[in-house]
């Protein structure tokens, strides 16, 4: 048996059960250690923003917007901007507080806006007088107590710049309303801003544990400046995904959803989700949405159950005080975590996927069920879950075991009528070995197409799935031909069908090979520029046979080892092909 053929049957033979670390990001380094372990951390969104609260000359920013971007909004000339964040005077705030806040709620690190998009530097900054200490009566630099009081709490500090994003500057990016910008020199913004302040909060606070950019920068050799920065001056910080322009790949350690962003299933690469309290980031005195404990308490969990960290904003008041609402909502999720923490620190994306009742996480070899609402007979059935549950309790009452059954194959546990949590109730699991999933077939209705893609398919080698940086997800960095997806198909229609595949792919990557294996048949076909990183296409690979009813198999690989990605692959879909209503006959 050559090795291809043996390595085929190794994926056949292990295609029922995906053992959990498929699901957790490759190691990688271990810079990436804190991160992968610490899952929750407080954004601060603070700035001259702040004494405006979301409104300008009477006039309110339009519903939904961000209170941040007020300056941008109305279009605020600079010189009556600069002379409002004379103001800035945050004579209540006590940077023990926000550290307090932050690991009272459970939160392991904190990243405050350094810099935000309206140029205002929350730190003494010897780049710019505006800033804190030189330009407001208060005098004293945020950043510097707020790296201080972090660390005496055992928080993380990490900071937030905005680096092509300025307003304020005549040659920064944004400000078309007092600059004209055919006039501007970014490169100069670059070398007399935005790199000197960079270097200044690498050398001023201490160990960083990571740099948040924002709103990406036009070149990736832009970007290169600020990573290789970084690498020089403090080598263990983390460099968030924002760094480098969106629509290229991906610069930094880790990605970022969008703001507010949720992964529609687990990824195989590291990231986080930056989120919201209410509509905004800065203070907005007139949104008052705040979201519930428990609606937090379940975003968490969901994040986690798909190995993402949840970065979740405080936007305090101008006089230094955190909103009421906020710390009250981070307070309860605290509770929780203090009496829940162990099932989200360290834990890995849940190889079984989601159920109707919650969603799980896993640990060594625990499963922690997380349940958002209760079953009407009180029984959590676990489809998917391959591994014999040893034993099972609330997380918070170790000593009282729960009845576990199996029906069908199905692991079901008796909840108690009592100990109903605020958003989640937690229920480990001890099972025999790693977790593991079933992975349930993909099914067909009447005549209606196979739809595969990174949600119902599984990676192997080096195959990712991964945030498109553009709001969507696909399959990418896959080179060689072990770098696969594969998915299980349990066919009800045998017939032919019209075989259509939906990817990305940049001129250079066009005419390398690709092959797909349909039961016992194989494809080969070029790949063909689609143009830019995430512009998709279809194209129609033709008609195939499906055989016969029953198991199946569809696996997607290069045909050959080469560098670079193959393709940013979105799906594949068979569609019956119907002749006269009917579904094509087969010869
Ligand atoms: O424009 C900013 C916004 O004000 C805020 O800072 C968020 C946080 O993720 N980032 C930008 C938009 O993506």
């Amino acid at each position: 048996m050559d090795a291809r053929k043996s390595l085929w049957m190794m994926l056949l033979l292990g295609a029922a059960c995906l053992p959990a670390e498929a699901a957790e990001p490759a190691a990688g380094s271990d810079r990436m250690a804190w991160f992968r372990h610490d899952k929750f951390g407080m954004f601060v969104h603070w700035g001259p923003y702040a004494l405006l609260g979301g409104e300008w000359k009477g006039h309110r920013t339009p519903s939904g917007d961000e209170a941040e971007w007020i300056m941008q909004r109305f279009n605020i000339p600079v010189a009556e901007y600069r002379e409002m964040a004379h103001g800035l005077n945050p004579v209540k705030f006590d940077a023990g507080q926000f550290a307090k806040l932050a690991k009272a709620a459970g939160m392991k690190y904190l990243v405050v806006t350094a810099k935000h998009h309206d140029g205002f530097a929350m730190y003494h900054s010897k780049v710019s007088r505006y800033n804190i200490v030189d330009w407001t009566p208060f005098k004293r630099d945020i950043v510097k107590e707020l790296s201080e009081a972090c660390r005496k709490e055992g928080i993380r500090f990490c900071v937030y710049y905005s680096h092509r994003e300025d307003w304020d500057d005549a040659n920064g990016y944004g400000n078309h309303w007092d600059y004209d910008p055919a006039k501007k020199d970014f490169e100069k913004y670059l070398r007399e801003k935005s790199l000197p302040q960079m270097r200044e909060l690498l050398t001023s606070y201490g160990p960083l544990g990571l740099i948040w950019f924002d709103r990406g920068i036009d070149t990736t050799a832009q970007a290169q400046r600020f990573i290789d920065l970084v690498h020089e001056l403090q080598p263990q910080c983390l460099i968030n995904g924002r760094v480098g322009n969106y629509a290229h790949e991906l610069l930094g350690d880790y990605q970022n959803m969008n703001d507010n962003g949720m992964p529609t299933g687990g990824l195989d690469e590291y990231w986080e989700t930056p989120q919201t309290l209410n509509g905004t980031w800065g203070y907005n005195r007139y949104d008052q949405e705040w979201k519930t404990p428990a609606n937090v308490i379940q975003r968490m969990v969901e994040i986690v159950s798909k190995g993402g960290n949840y970065l979740l904003n405080i936007g305090p008041m101008a006089d230094g005080t955190i909103p009421a609402p906020s710390a009250a909502v981070l307070e309860r999720v605290g509770e929780w975590m203090r009496k829940n923490g162990e099932s989200i620190y360290g834990t890995a994306a849940c190889p079984v996927g989601q159920f109707a009742w919650g969603r799980c996480t896993v640990k060594g070899e625990r499963v922690y069920l997380h349940a958002f609402q209760r079953p009407g007979d009180g029984v959590l059935r676990v489809s998917g879950l391959r591994n014999e549950v040893k034993s099972a309790w609330l997380l918070q009452a170790p000593g009282q075991k729960l009845e576990v059954s199996r029906q069908d194959g199905v692991a079901g546990v008796k909840l108690p009528a009592q100990g109903w949590d605020e958003g989640s109730t937690v229920v480990v699991l001890e099972v025999a070995g790693k977790p593991e999933a079933v992975l349930d077939p993909v099914t067909q209705g009447s005549d209606s197409p196979f739809h595969l893609d990174m949600v119902n398919g599984q990676t192997a080698g080096g195959a990712m799935k991964r945030f498109n940086r553009d709001g969507k997800f696909h399959i990418g960095r896959w080179s060689k031909p072990e770098d696969q997806a594969s998915w299980d198909l349990l066919v009800s229609q045998p017939g032919r069908y019209r075989a259509r595949i939906r990817y990305a792919a940049r001129q250079e990557w066009a005419g390398r090979k690709f092959v797909i294996e349909l039961g016992g048949q194989r494809l080969e076909k070029a790949v063909a520029a689609t143009g830019d990183w995430y512009e998709y296409k279809s194209f129609d690979l033709g008609l195939v046979t499906l055989p016969k009813k029953g198991a199946l198999r569809v696996a997607i690989h290069p045909a050959e080892a080469g560098k670079d990605n193959l393709m940013y692959f979105d799906s594949l879909t068979l569609e019956p092909e119907t002749v006269g209503g009917r579904l094509g006959r087969l010869d």
